[in-house]
């Protein structure tokens, strides 16, 4: 490769950022059990402060997103200093209208106008807290569907949700957006209200420029070509956020290129190729995954090394001579072009992207040196829990 080329690859690494979930780093666990472990934070404050680590050790993790009501507090603009003072700063706010029992039938989609007023009143007050963070996105995610044909009007809770979305559309700030992410089921098995990419993006499309799609690399059915959404939404200007994460059946939320790596670069050529990697494109690329049983803060540094390991070679993929391939209907050396930059190992050129950035050239060794880990075992008596099964 040349040096110009070598240069501008290096580059686009080095201003990538890769947003982190807070809730991340508390207990998880799945609707068996949730496991707690040693030292994982007790408020929202020590969630970033390992966040903080993590941006320490990589260097492109400089955001961390929240989710409201797990990460309360009674002042959000000192929760945002607080973060900025250690380096890092609050991003995403995701709203959270699932977890209530007035949400069993639905939260905006509920046939009840009052449980959807009281929906409603959650998500802006999301909005309220991104007016004191200073945050850019609002993350919409439904539960909202039903169990069992027959159980409520499927058309009439599409009326509900666009009435609520646009609701909230209209309150949010010149410069703030809502992304919507679409999940194919769970916790709802029959019908879900926003199940899918298209759902989501005619929502979208409707509601404005200031509305966009949140793939979840998890939500989809086995097999689906995520990598044409994201071809798709690029080219038409929805595509808003990813919430990294992976799976091998459902919603399982393991670390980012765990269980498909490949997967995980062809998404990130296609984001490349429809020039998403360009930070004024404005897309957020966040992890959304919880770590039952693997230690927390080093399972989140090796997921966004995963994800840089894939953008790396998404990068490495020789756009002049891929074009020239398919323009000659040459099938294999096209295909060969995408391969080589997979099969390349990029470990060596991310180190010295690091090393440059000022962050260490192996993230996990240096965690593991830094006797984080035993300090926050030994201060932190009792942590808290995500949210799940509490
Ligand atoms: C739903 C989801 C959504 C929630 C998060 C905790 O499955 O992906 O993004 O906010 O999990
Ligand atoms: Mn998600
Ligand atoms: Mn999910």
């Amino acid at each position: 490769m040349s040096e110009r080329k070598l240069a501008a690859v290096k580059s686009a690494l080095a201003s990538q950022r890769i947003e982190t979930p807070s809730w991340a780093y508390a207990n998880s666990g799945t609707r068996f059990k949730v496991f707690t472990q040693a030292g994982v934070p007790r408020t929202p404050q020590e969630k970033i402060d390992d966040a903080a680590r993590v941006q320490l050790h990589t260097g492109v993790a400089p955001v961390v997103a929240l989710h409201i009501p797990w990460d309360r507090t009674d002042d959000f603009a000192a929760l945002a200093a607080y973060a900025r003072q250690r380096g890092v700063r609050t991003g995403t706010v995701n709203a959270n209208v699932f977890q209530d029992d007035d949400y069993k039938l639905g939260s905006v989609t509920h046939p009840d106008p009052a449980v959807r007023r009281k929906a409603l009143d959650h998500l802006m007050e999301c909005v309220d807290i991104m007016d004191a963070t200073g945050s850019r996105d609002l993350k919409l995610w439904f539960s909202d569907g039903t169990n069992y044909p027959g159980q409520d009007d499927i058309r009439a809770r599409q009326d509900r949700l666009a009435e609520a979305l646009c609701t909230v559309y209209e309150r949010l700030g010149e410069k703030q957006r809502l992304v919507l992410e679409y999940k194919l089921f769970e916790p709802a098995f029959y019908s879900t209200d926003v199940p899918d990419w298209g759902t989501s993006y005619a929502h979208c499309l409707k509601l404005g420029p200031k509305a966009q799609v949140c793939v979840d690399t998890g939500h989809h059915a086995p097999g689906t070509n995520i990598e044409f959404i994201v071809a798709f939404l690029l080219r038409e200007g929805k595509l808003g956020a990813f919430d990294f994460n992976s799976r091998f059946y459902a919603d399982d939320d393991l670390m980012a290129g765990a269980a498909d790596p490949f997967q995980l670069f062809r998404i990130i050529y296609e984001v490349r190729a429809g020039g998403g990697l360009d930070p004024e494109a404005g897309i957020a690329f966040m992890l959304d995954q919880c770590h039952n049983i693997e230690p927390k803060i080093p399972a989140i540094i090796r997921s966004v090394m995963n994800v840089q390991e894939a953008t790396a070679k998404a990068l490495l993929v020789d756009r002049e001579e891929l074009a020239k391939a398919q323009c000659a209907g040459d099938v294999l050396a096209a295909n060969g072009l995408l391969m080589d930059a997979y099969n390349t190992d990029v470990r060596p050129l991310l180190a010295d992207v690091r090393e440059e950035l000022g962050a260490d050239r192996d993230p996990m060794a240096a965690y593991a040196a830094s006797g984080w880990a035993s300090r926050i075992t030994e201060e932190r008596i009792g942590g808290q829990q995500a949210g799940w099964g509490a």
